[in-house]
């Protein structure tokens, strides 16, 4: 695994975060700290007591003033150990199953797999959790992603790990709505080794802020088709 056999490991969750304080903590609850090294909460431009909490919580936090999902997970990547072997995603919200993130994790360490992508659609859903237009949004994308790159992903689940190196090679930049399937493109077109496991998702704690509103969803519809036509169409380098 990860060409040093020699140690375990060094596993790092960053948590983007905008306005969690009620849910940090059930989310950091049920986290397998034996297995991770460092949470790191981006608090990006909360006006609660996020990063309190995060902090508090034993999590290293980075401020980032500059809101959008993307700018959060950029913020915590650049804050990485520079050793750090598996970077795990993971949402702020209490509606990922933060205690399955061996499942996450294990295709890496023993199968050698660059990037896990935690499907929602494979694992069981609470009612309510995603709403319809999130759920056959996702599908439109995967359905896409099929035509355009002959890629089989079933989700476009925020929760997901990378090795470091492969997360170096791909070179994120989307800032908001882009991201997840940014990061799916691109580990795709790099040829990296990926692997799709079931995760559950429940209600998120706290107010809806993309999902569960008109002009969220329409903005992360938006922008979610925007970038498959980008990387689809543009001139490869
Ligand atoms: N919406 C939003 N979320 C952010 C931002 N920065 C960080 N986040 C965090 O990103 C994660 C995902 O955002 P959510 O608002 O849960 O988005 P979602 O899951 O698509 O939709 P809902 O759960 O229905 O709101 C959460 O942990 C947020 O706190 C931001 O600028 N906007
Ligand atoms: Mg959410």
């Amino acid at each position: 695994m990860l060409n040093q056999p020699e140690r375990p490991p060094l596993i790092c969750v960053i948590i983007p975060a905008f306005n969690e304080e009620l849910s940090l903590p059930k989310v950091v609850a049920d986290l397998p700290k034996a297995l991770i090294k460092e949470i790191i909460v981006v608090n990006n431009a909360s006006t609660d007591q996020t990063a309190r909490v995060a902090r508090e919580l034993g999590c290293r936090v980075i401020d980032e003033p500059k809101r959008g999902y993307g700018q959060a997970c950029l913020a915590g990547i650049a804050a990485l150990n520079p050793q750090t072997d598996i970077v795990v995603f993971i949402d702020g919200d209490y509606s990922d199953h933060g205690e399955q993130l061996e499942r996450i994790i294990s295709p890496i360490i023993y199968d050698d797999y660059d990037f896990v992508l935690g499907s929602r659609a494979l694992g069981k859903r609470e009612e309510g959790a995603m709403t319809p237009q999130a759920f056959w949004g996702n599908k439109l994308a995967c359905f896409l992603m099929k035509q355009f790159w002959h890629a089989s992903y079933t989700d476009l689940g925020p929760f997901r790990a990378i090795k470091f190196s492969a997360l170096k090679k791909i070179n994120m930049t989307d800032t908001n709505f882009g991201w997840t399937i940014e990061m799916q493109i691109k580990v795709i077109e790099k040829g990296l080794k990926i692997k799709e496991v079931p995760v559950d998702y429940r209600k998120r704690i706290g107010h809806s802020k993309i999902s569960g509103t008109i002009k969220g969803t329409i903005l992360a519809s938006e922008k979610i088709l925007r970038t498959i036509f980008k990387y689809k169409f543009r001139k490869h380098q």
